[in-house]
C-alpha cells in the first residue's frame, strides 16, 4: 500500500546523516488557475492542475539546526507541539527524517505581514522542505522537494520557484508525478494588489471547504475538466505575454471555483459583502477602460491583477490595497 511514509522513505536518502544548520526561503503564491478538490486525501493529490504567481519578497524564511530538544518558533514566538499547525509541521519533519529523527530547532519567520490576508502554509512548507533538504544534505531535485511539500499543503508545491509556476495534476496512483515546475513567462510588468476585507482566521479551512464541495456540490462535476482547460490556456497565454487574456481567464476561473462552493450543500461562502463591493468597483472601472482583473481564494480578500502602467489608477481606486511586485 502506498502512503505518505512510503513515499518519503522512497524519495529521501535513508538513513539520513546528522544535520547541520541550514536556512531557506520560499515565496507565498497566488493561483491564477485554482487548485480546488482532492482525488486522494491521504496522498494530498489534486483533481486538477493549477498555476500561480510567486510573490517575490513575501514569503517564509526557515532555519533548521541540530538541537538538544525539539524547538519550534514562528515569528520569534515558541509554538507548542500540540497546536494544530505545530503538529502538522512536526509530522512533516518526522516523515522527512524517517525513524530515529534527531532533535531539531526550527525557526520560521514570515515576511508576509500577518494582516496581509495571504496564506502562509504554501511558503511555510516549501521553505521547510527546502531547509530540511539542505540541513540533511539530501540533495533532492527541486521537483522532488515540490512533490514532498504537497504533503504539507497542496499549494506549497508551487512555492519552490519564483515567477509563474504550474502544479501538474499527475497521472500516477502514487502521486510521484504530481509536483510543480516553473513556466517561461513573458509578463515582467505583472503586478498584484491585495484588497483586504478581513485578516482574521477563516471560518472554514480550505481543506474542509474543498472536501465538502467535492462531496456535495452538484456543480463540482464540471470543475476538474474546466480547471484543467483553464490551466493549459493560462499557461500558453503567460508564455505569450498576453496580460489581458490571462487576467480575464484567471478571474473567470476563480469565480467558477466560488460558484462550485456556493452550490455545495450547505454552501461554502468565502465572499463577504465588502468583497463583492470591491469586485463591482473593479468591474465598473474596467468598463471605463482600466485593464485589471480580480481573483479570490478561500477567504474574503480580493487580489487584483494589473500591469505596472495601471499602478496609479489601482491606488486611486483602492487606496488601502497592498501592491506587490512579484519580480522585486
Ligand atoms: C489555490 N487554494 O490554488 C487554492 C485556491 C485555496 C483556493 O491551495 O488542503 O492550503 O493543504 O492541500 O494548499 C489552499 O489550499 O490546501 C489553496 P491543502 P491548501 O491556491
Amino acid at each position: 500500500m502506498t502512503n505518505a511514509t512510503a513515499i518519503f522513505d522512497a524519495s529521501v536518502p535513508r538513513p539520513l546523516g546528522a544535520p547541520h544548520v541550514a536556512e531557506a526561503y520560499a515565496p507565498a503564491n497566488i493561483a491564477l488557475s485554482k487548485y480546488w478538490g482532492k482525488r486522494d486525501t491521504a496522498l494530498n493529490l489534486p483533481t486538477n492542475s493549477s498555476l500561480s504567481i510567486s510573490l517575490g519578497q513575501l514569503g517564509t524564511h526557515t532555519k533548521v539546526a541540530p538541537a538538544d530538544t525539539d524547538h519550534l518558533s514562528f515569528n520569534g514566538r515558541a509554538m507548542g507541539g500540540d497546536a494544530t499547525a505545530a503538529a502538522k509541521i512536526w509530522r512533516f519533519v518526522d516523515r522527512f527524517c524517517g525513524v530515529n529523527r534527531p532533535n531539531l530547532l526550527i525557526e520560521t519567520t514570515n515576511t508576509v505581514p500577518t494582516a496581509a490576508g495571504l496564506a502562509s502554509s504554501a511558503s511555510g512548507f516549501a521553505a521547510l522542505v527546502s531547509a530540511l533538504n539542505d540541513a540533511f544534505a539530501a540533495d533532492l531535485p527541486k521537483e522532488t522537494q515540490s512533490m514532498l511539500a504537497r504533503f504539507g499543503s497542496g499549494s506549497a508545491t508551487r512555492s519552490l520557484w519564483p515567477g509563474f509556476v504550474r502544479w501538474n495534476v499527475g497521472e500516477r496512483r502514487d502521486g510521484t508525478d504530481s509536483h510543480a515546475r516553473p513556466i517561461d513567462a513573458n509578463l515582467p510588468d505583472f503586478r498584484i494588489a491585495v484588497v483586504l476585507v478581513d485578516s482574521g482566521p477563516k471560518a472554514q479551512s480550505s481543506s474542509e471547504g474543498m472536501t465538502h464541495t467535492v462531496k456535495t456540490s452538484p456543480l463540482y462535476a464540471t470543475w476538474p475538466t474546466q480547471a484543467e482547460a483553464d490551466c493549459d490556456a493560462i499557461e500558453a497565454l503567460v508564455r505569450d505575454g498576453d496580460f489581458g487574456s490571462v487576467g480575464a481567464l484567471a478571474e473567470a476561473n476563480a469565480l467558477a471555483m466560488h460558484a462550485s462552493m456556493l452550490a455545495a450543500r450547505p454552501a461554502v461562502c468565502y465572499i463577504k459583502p465588502a468583497s463583492l463591493a470591491h469586485l463591482e468597483a473593479l468591474w465598473a472601472a474596467r468598463r471605463d477602460g482600466l485593464e485589471a482583473y480580480a481573483t479570490m481564494d478561500a477567504g474574503p480578500n480580493v487580489k487584483l491583477m494589473f500591469e505596472e502602467k495601471s499602478r496609479d489608477d489601482i491606488i486611486a481606486l483602492f487606496p488601502t490595497a497592498q501592491i506587490i511586485n512579484p519580480f522585486a
